[in-house]
């Protein structure tokens, strides 16, 4: 088990689109549990593998009080069942001391191989469908700033700009 250093924006790498995943075998399921104890250790609801810069679809979220329950998502694919819209303060391990507001559609369904390849689907709903969007979205190389006005984005970029020269 390791801890990954987690990417930061404006990090290019962000950016990247992660390729599907063809075979669940030993490496993701390593991958998937350096994930998991990365995402406890930050602490964070979630995580996406590009945030640890493996382009690769795998993602992982606990939305639980205890923090005892993972739900480890490959290859998620995400359909929106009803126009209604909701509003989240979000924040991300990738961005952070940054919490904004994000308008996402509330009713989705998410299909998804698990940690055993095996397929599954939901219909999550409050944080955990939130966390699902906001997951996927970085597996497509989006961040939550986007959904932002460019003046926020700039506001945010410069600072952890700021912080990462004074970190070197
Ligand atoms: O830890 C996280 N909290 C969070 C809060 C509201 C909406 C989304 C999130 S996800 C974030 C962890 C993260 O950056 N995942 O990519
Ligand atoms: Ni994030």
């Amino acid at each position: 088990m390791a801890i990954l250093e987690i990417i930061e924006f404006p990090d290019p790498r962000l950016r990247t689109t992660a390729k599907a995943v063809k075979e669940v075998n030993e490496s993701i399921q390593n991958l998937v549990k350096d994930m998991l104890e990365t995402m406890y250790e930050a602490p964070g609801v979630g995580l996406a593998a590009t945030q640890v810069n493996v382009h690769k679809r795998v993602m992982v979220i606990d939305v639980s009080e205890e923090r005892d329950q993972p739900q480890v998502f490959i290859n998620p694919q995400v359909e929106v069942l009803a126009d209604e819209t909701g509003e989240y303060e979000e924040g991300c391990l990738s961005v952070p001391g940054f919490y904004e507001t994000v308008i996402r559609p509330l009713n989705i369904r998410v299909k998804a191989l698990d940690a055993e390849g095996k397929a599954f689907e939901l219909e999550p709903e409050g944080l955990l469908a939130t966390c699902v969007q906001h997951e996927l979205d970085h597996l497509d190389g989006k961040l939550f700033v986007d959904y932002l006005s460019p003046l926020k984005r700039q506001r945010i970029r410069k600072k952890l700009e700021k912080q990462h020269r004074q970190n070197d």
